[in-house]
């Protein structure tokens, strides 16, 4: 099958008109991909991906054909999908303040244009979701882009649709995860288009790699929040002496096995499945 895309954790290829997304079990800190991987990541990302494919399927339609119509070798991490024409930004939700979105209403009081109230902290619960796009850049981070500059890139009505689909699958993994003691307090959303114009939600979909979970019960804003995937690994790592760039360090057995674990709790708490 012909190689597409590798990304740090992912690869792409294509299998006729369809693509297979296949996910590994590298996993990265601080953007840097570690030599050792963990167990089962991989498989786990893919079905909950697919599980919330499932749940949210009727806000928008989706990429998605088979999560099982896989080359064998690649069985319950890959995922057969319909080849889009991706549109060139990143449809990002925010519910809560951390990242870029804390960085931006630090220097403005404002995110993505949007005025915030007085107080906010890191951490902190917005009083309603944003939508705060990015565009790709084909080096380095993303930049912000404001919802005109979206309408500029695609279209007007494409535009209203993204912020629609990108609020709404917010809001409903959200309602979702709480009520099982997780906290989404982002995510990054793909979209693309059919060969009829049809726009769907494309790439992975409320993963702890595309979006940041925390656990309800240790939430306290004020200070950055504790990542319910990685922080086992970013604990350990915070106390190497390595400067947070490329090669990464092998990740010791406990800590493999504590992050393994995390992953596996994360699925079976959303979705109620071993
Ligand atoms: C997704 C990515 C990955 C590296 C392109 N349905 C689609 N149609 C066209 N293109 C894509 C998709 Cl999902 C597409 N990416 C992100 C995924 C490895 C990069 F598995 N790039």
């Amino acid at each position: 099958m012909e190689l597409v895309h590798s990304g740090k954790v992912r690869e792409l290829y294509a299998d006729g008109d369809d693509l297979i997304m296949v996910a590994s079990d590298r996993v990265s800190v601080y953007d840097v991909v570690l030599p050792t991987p963990i167990p089962g990541k991989g498989r786990i990302l893919t079905q909950l991906s697919l599980w919330w494919f499932g749940q949210l399927g009727d806000v928008i339609p989706n990429h998605v054909i088979s999560g099982t119509e896989v080359p064998a070798e690649w069985e319950g991490r890959a995922i057969r999908c319909r080849r889009l024409r991706m549109l060139p930004v990143e449809c990002i939700a925010r519910g809560y303040l951390a990242g870029l979105g804390l960085a931006s209403y630090r220097a403005t009081g404002e995110i993505s244009g949007v005025r915030m109230p007085p107080g906010l902290g890191e951490g902190s619960r917005l009083p309603e979701p944003v939508f705060t796009p990015t565009t790709k850049a084909a080096v380095g981070h993303d930049e912000p882009v404001t919802f005109g500059e979206v309408s500029a890139l695609v279209g007007g009505s494409i535009a209203v649709e993204l912020r629609r689909a990108t609020l709404e699958i917010y809001r409903r993994g959200a309602v979702l995860a709480a009520a099982r003691g997780i906290i989404i307090a982002d995510t990054k959303l793909e979209f693309g288009l059919a060969g009829d114009g049809t726009v769907m939600l494309a790439d992975e979909l409320l993963t702890p790699d595309s979006s940041r979970f925390w656990p309800a019960s240790e939430w306290t804003p004020g200070r950055p929040q504790p990542a319910l995937d990685k922080q086992f690994l970013r604990d350990w790592s915070a106390g190497l002496d390595w400067d947070r760039r490329p090669p990464g360090p092998a990740i010791p057995d406990d800590v493999v096995a504590a992050t393994q674990a995390r992953y596996a709790e994360l699925y079976t708490r959303l979705t109620g499945r071993e």
